[in-house]
């Protein structure tokens, strides 16, 4: 069956990696990558016209109001409300399109905060989240609920994936706005290449917090190709945790590191505890995934940084900064 397969958050990081992936292979589907130009999902009557527009079979739901650690603590309200909003309308247009399956997008900072480790599939309402980002986490969880009850409703398979923290080309640089990787990458160009009276040994890069707490990081292709065998084969209506494995998990620290090996930076780098580190851990298992794609390989994480690093300095004057 050829199928139509609309992309929500389409021109994002995770939705250009799913474009770059696409590309590299020979579909007879038809593919629709939508960015907030093509209708604000956060209104009714434009995703009904989207939808009436692109006509899709199948639904990979990535559109968000999306932020890091900072943005969130400072916007749970809009990240509650506007991702609510969003995900009533996608869903509920996508039954009524009689779409055959939606493929929506949690996240591993969603779970409970008082937890055991690792994390699994089965622990996603156990608690209540982190208070950082309680909004967003909330308005994420819901969707699983709202998946349960469209299968109740009539069988359709609307299920969701559950990535670790997703870094690659196209991220969204915004100091104020973006995740640790895209604004530490940002702001080390930024310390290189302004004040140039200064040798570069003697400058210094703050890292925000401790730099202490751990996450696992999955780089945007990686995910969009697992994504993708989500879409193929995967037909649960429960959620699946897409991430690298426990033993990948990373210090933030050792993240500002590798950034700086990928800039040759030749200054100090140092933690600045004033501010806050958010959760310390979420360290989530991938056992379901790996049982059932054991050939899945992950990309070399610092490889990936170096890619990510590049892509920034030769995209500079377009990227979302
Ligand atoms: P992103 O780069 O910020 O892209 C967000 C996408 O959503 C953009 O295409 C944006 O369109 C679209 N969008 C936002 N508000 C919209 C609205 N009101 N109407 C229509 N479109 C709207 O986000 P991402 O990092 O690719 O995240 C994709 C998905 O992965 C999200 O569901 C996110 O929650 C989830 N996730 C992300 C991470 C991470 O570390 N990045 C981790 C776990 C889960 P414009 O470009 O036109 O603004
Ligand atoms: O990716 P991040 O902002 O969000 O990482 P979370 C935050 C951690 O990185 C904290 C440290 O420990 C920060 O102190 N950090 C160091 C920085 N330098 C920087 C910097 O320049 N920018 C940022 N942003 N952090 C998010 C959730 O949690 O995870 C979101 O709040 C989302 O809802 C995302 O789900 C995937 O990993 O802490």
């Amino acid at each position: 069956m050829t199928k139509t397969v609309l992309v929500t958050g389409g021109t994002g990081l995770v939705g250009k990696a799913l474009e770059t992936v696409i590309k590299e292979r020979n579909t007879s589907d038809v593919w629709y990558f939508a960015g907030s130009k093509d209708g604000d999902l956060t209104v009714l009557t434009e995703t009904k016209a989207l939808y009436e527009k692109v006509k899709p079979t199948h639904v990979i739901h990535l559109a968000a109001m999306v932020g890091g650690l900072f943005y969130n603590m400072n916007n749970n309200l809009d990240f509650l409300r506007k991702n609510l909003q969003i995900n009533d309308n996608v869903l509920q247009t996508a039954f009524e399109h009689g779409c055959v399956k939606v493929v929506s997008c949690l996240s591993t900072c969603i779970f409970p905060d008082k937890t055991t480790y690792p994390i699994d599939e089965t622990m996603v309402h156990n608690g209540p989240p982190h208070d950082s980002n309680f909004g967003y986490s909330y308005a994420k969880r819901l969707i699983d609920v709202q998946n349960r009850a469209y299968f109740e409703k009539n069988g359709s398979v609307f299920t969701s994936v559950i990535p670790c923290n997703i870094f690659g080309p196209h991220d969204n640089f915004k100091p104020e706005v973006s995740h640790v990787i895209p604004g530490m990458i940002y702001r080390m160009h930024k310390l290189i290449n302004e004040d140039t009276a200064t040798k570069e040994e003697d400058k210094v890069f703050t890292v925000f917090g401790s730099g202490k707490p751990l996450r696992q990081f999955i780089y945007s292709l990686d995910l969009a190709k697992l994504m993708l065998w989500v879409l193929e084969d995967y037909d649960k209506v429960d959620p699946i945790i897409l991430s690298v494995d426990e033993s990948d998990e990373v210090t933030i620290l050792q993240v500002a590191a590798s950034i700086a090996k990928a800039f040759n930076f030749k200054g100090k780098i140092v933690c600045d505890t004033s501010k806050a580190d958010g959760q310390y851990k979420k360290t989530a298992s991938n056992k379901k995934l790996r049982t059932l794609k054991p050939d899945f390989k992950f990309s070399n994480f610092e490889e990936s940084i170096n890619t990510s690093v590049k892509w920034f300095i030769e995209n500079y004057e377009t990227a979302r900064k």
